[in-house]
């Protein structure tokens, strides 16, 4: 029996779902229009319904990026008067924001109420 085909075949899907995977993938985080992208300033990665660190500190004019380590999907929203809000960051996604101006911003995951942060954003020294 001639299994040359089969093998082909089996090559040919092989390579669809890698390039199907390829292109799927490198979309998540935001991306702005050709400059440099921002400096990452603190990394929270939300794992197990929490995000962590709960709390960091920044210097105005950073950024800050969550990325979703979990198996769901979460959102950041920040309380008022903040009204920041990621929309639905998926499984191995991320969100990146910028700080540009000082002052406590508190925030929680809109599907799950009780997964809370805070960024402190401090004065330029
Ligand atoms: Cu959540």
């Amino acid at each position: 029996m001639n299994r040359t085909p089969v093998a082909k075949f089996f090559g040919i899907a092989l390579f669809a779902l890698v390039a199907l995977a390829a292109t799927s993938c490198g979309t998540n985080s935001t991306s702005s229009s050709g400059e440099n992208p921002p400096a990452i300033a603190a990394t929270i990665h939300i794992a197990d319904g929490k995000f962590e660190p709960r709390e960091i500190e920044i210097e105005v004019g950073g950024s800050v990026i969550w990325i979703n380590d979990d198996v769901a999907a979460h959102d950041v929203k920040f309380v008022a008067p903040n009204k920041l809000h990621s929309g639905a960051i998926k499984p191995a996604g991320s969100w990146i924001q910028t700080f540009t101006s000082a002052g406590n911003y508190d925030y929680y995951c809109d599907f799950h109420n009780s997964m809370k942060g805070s960024v402190v954003v401090r004065p330029a020294p």
